[in-house]
């Protein structure tokens, strides 16, 4: 048996090698001698080496660089290329896509690019590639595919990027950008993709996006834009995916967008004039996604028909101004997981029945009262009704995770009998804490989910917390610890763990005589490193109120 089997090899090997011998002898296609030198040069002074299944040192468009293979296949391939050998009469083949991804390179976008005219495709997103855009970049007039997400580059995306034309997609979010976005972007007619969070632009944004008629996806949260968002947004008609949080756009918000009808994702937020309505939604029955917070919207919620949102599965209209009653088409709607309508003025008591998909309800900091209906005991439900006047006395409370009574609109217990002088929370924390000046720092372990509060045995302090971390992984900790050394304190553990929180965490004194107080708050950031990779780019952003003030703006 073993006999055969290597006869059956040897015979193998011997047709394969006459293959290979064969190919050669029709001239196998060449690199480009200058694409060829330019791309040695570039990942030589990047020093990357391509894996063993990339033939960099001889022929570059050989193998699976030439091939008709997907390079997404090969994910493990980077730096990687693909070439066109199709030029000359098959004698000359072109690199067409190129990525260097996720590498950390050190550096900026070389002058040798500028040689790759046959470019379709660039992908050196995540690394650490800094100074500006060059505008030579315009002529990669056959690029699709333009991604340099995640680098710090800086200054003003240059305009001649919009020369190219047969973009289809464009991805710059989290670099370090200045200035306004180019208005020559809407000469980008293919596109259908653009993402832009977290880039650093400001500014009105340009009025020529109407153009974009193909694009599906336009994601441009976190970044510095001001003015109002251009009526004429409503006619972008391919729209699916709009993110605009995090920024400073100015109400109201237009009425055109009512006509996005095939938008599945819509997020809007921080709007910071102005006031608008809810009208504009009721012909985006596609969305399953509708994010609307913090936007400065009012009207009577309880006029509004959900009935036709058989998709939508997350809904957040909350910090805005809505009044009336929460209606029942919401509450009944069968793909629907996730409600935030806290910080509104909602009135009325909660309604009966709701339906069975749901899984997070936010209903704080509203103007509610009555009784609590028998589905606040359903299982697994991530209820948060604090601040609102709910009738408890005679209720069946005990359903509910203790220390509501403290947690309503005028915080009434301890009424007349206060208690305490301080309190001290290590959040996150598993065990209390005995700080360098002897504060007891008590521990704060319980894990709060989506919508999630609760009090302590003592009654001494509470927490609420609200929000989801939007499309992120499933289970995603809301305590954070880490197991680092904190420079410049002597109380290096009570950074240890951290509470986070999408939306807005809150903690309550409670039975805290009346009088001054002084306020004491630690952070530590210990996510993003101080590296020069692109993990340290990027930053936790965040206001902060006490008692109801505004004392931090973008912390
Ligand atoms: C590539 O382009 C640059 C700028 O046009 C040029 O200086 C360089 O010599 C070209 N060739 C290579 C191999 O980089
Ligand atoms: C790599 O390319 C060189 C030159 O084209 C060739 O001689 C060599 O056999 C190739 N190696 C592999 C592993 O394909
Ligand atoms: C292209 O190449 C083939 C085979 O190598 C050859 O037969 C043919 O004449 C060439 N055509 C041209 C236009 O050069
Ligand atoms: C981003 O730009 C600002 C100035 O605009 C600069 O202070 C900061 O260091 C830059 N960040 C990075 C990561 O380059
Ligand atoms: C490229 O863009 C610049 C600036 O937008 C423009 O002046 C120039 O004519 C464009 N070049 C081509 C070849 O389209
Ligand atoms: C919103 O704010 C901008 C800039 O502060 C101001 O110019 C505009 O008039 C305001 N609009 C409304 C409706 O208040
Ligand atoms: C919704 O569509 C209907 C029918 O096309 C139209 O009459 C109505 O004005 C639209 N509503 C909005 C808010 O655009
Ligand atoms: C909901 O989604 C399904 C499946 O994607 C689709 O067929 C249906 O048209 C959608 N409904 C609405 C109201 O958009
Ligand atoms: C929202 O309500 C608050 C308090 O009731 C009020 O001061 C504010 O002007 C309202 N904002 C809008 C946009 O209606
Ligand atoms: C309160 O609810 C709990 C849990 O559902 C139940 O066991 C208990 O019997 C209820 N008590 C009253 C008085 O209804
Ligand atoms: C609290 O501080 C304010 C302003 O500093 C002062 O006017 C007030 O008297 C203080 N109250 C008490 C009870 O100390
Ligand atoms: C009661 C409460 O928290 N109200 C807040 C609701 O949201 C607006 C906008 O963020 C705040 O200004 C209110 O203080």
């Amino acid at each position: 048996m073993r006999r055969c089997s290597c006869w059956q090899l040897l015979w193998l090997v011997l047709v394969c090698s006459w293959r290979i011998a064969a190919a050669q002898a029709q001239a196998a296609p060449r690199t480009d001698p200058t694409e060829a030198a330019a791309l040695n040069t570039i990942l030589g002074r990047w020093g990357k080496k391509a894996s063993s299944e990339w033939n960099i040192s001889g022929e570059l468009c050989s193998g699976l660089a030439s091939d008709k293979t997907n390079w997404d296949d090969y994910p493990n391939i980077n730096p990687f290329i693909k070439c066109d050998c199709s030029y000359n009469n098959n004698s000359v083949c072109h690199i067409i896509k190129l990525r260097v991804y996720k590498l950390n390179v050190v550096g900026q976008l070389p002058s040798e690019l500028q040689n790759f005219t046959y470019m379709e495709d660039l992908n050196l997103a995540y690394n650490y590639l800094s100074g500006v855009v060059p505008s030579f970049i315009g002529k990669f007039t056959s690029m699709e595919y333009l991604n340099l997400a995640f680098n710090p580059l800086s200054g003003q995306l240059p305009k001649e990027i919009g020369n190219l034309t047969n973009l289809l997609m464009l991805g710059v979010s989290f670099n370090n950008f200045t200035g306004e976005l180019p208005e020559e972007l809407g000469n980008l007619v293919k596109l259908e993709q653009l993402y832009i969070d977290s880039s650093g632009f400001s500014g009105p944004f340009p009025l020529t996006f109407s153009k974009l008629q193909r694009l599906k996806i336009l994601r441009a949260q976190d970044n510095d834009f001001t003015g109002k968002i251009p009526d004429n947004f409503g006619s972008m008609s391919s729209l699916e995916d709009m993110a605009f949080q995090g920024n400073s756009f100015e109400g109201p918000i237009p009425a055109s967008l009512s006509k996005l009808t095939k938008l599945t994702n819509l997020r809007i937020g921080d709007i910071v004039n102005g006031s608008s309505s809810l009208a504009f939604i009721s012909n985006l029955t596609s969305l399953s996604n509708m994010i609307l917070r913090n936007c400065r919207i009012s009207g009577n919620l309880g006029l509004v028909d959900f009935s036709k949102f058989a998709n939508l599965t997350y809904l957040d209209l909350s910090f805005n101004n809505f009044t009336g009653q929460i209606p029942q088409s919401i509450l009944n709607l069968g793909s629907l997981e996730f409600l935030f309508l806290g910080n509104n003025s909602l009135t009325g008591s909660l309604p009966d029945p709701i339906s069975s998909s749901l899984k997070t309800l936010d209903f704080s900091y509203n103007q509610l009262s009555g009784r609590f209906p028998s589905w606040v005991n359903q299982n697994n439900l991530q209820l948060n009704l604090v601040a609102n006047n709910f009738v408890l006395v005679g209720t069946n409370s005990s359903i509910l995770p203790s220390g509501l009574g403290c947690l309503q609109q005028d915080t009434p217990c301890f009424r007349g009998s206060p208690e305490y002088y301080s309190f001290a929370v290590d959040c996150g924390s598993n065990s209390s804490t005995s700080a360098s000046d002897n504060t007891i720092f008590e521990a704060d372990p319980t894990s709060l989910g989506t919508a999630a509060y609760y009090v302590t045995s003592q009654t001494r302090w509470g927490v609420s917390s609200v929000g989801n971390f939007f499309q992120g992984t499933n289970g995603m900790d809301r305590i954070y610890s880490s197991s680092k050394h904190f420079q410049n304190t002597v109380d290096s553990k009570l950074f240890e763990t951290a509470r986070m929180s999408p939306s807005s965490l809150r903690y309550y004194g409670l039975g805290l005589e009346n009088g001054n107080y002084t306020v004491l708050l630690q952070f530590a950031e210990f996510s993003f490193t101080e590296t020069p990779t692109w993990q340290s780019l990027g930053r936790r952003v965040f206001d902060i109120y006490v008692q109801g003030a505004l004392k931090e703006k973008n912390f």
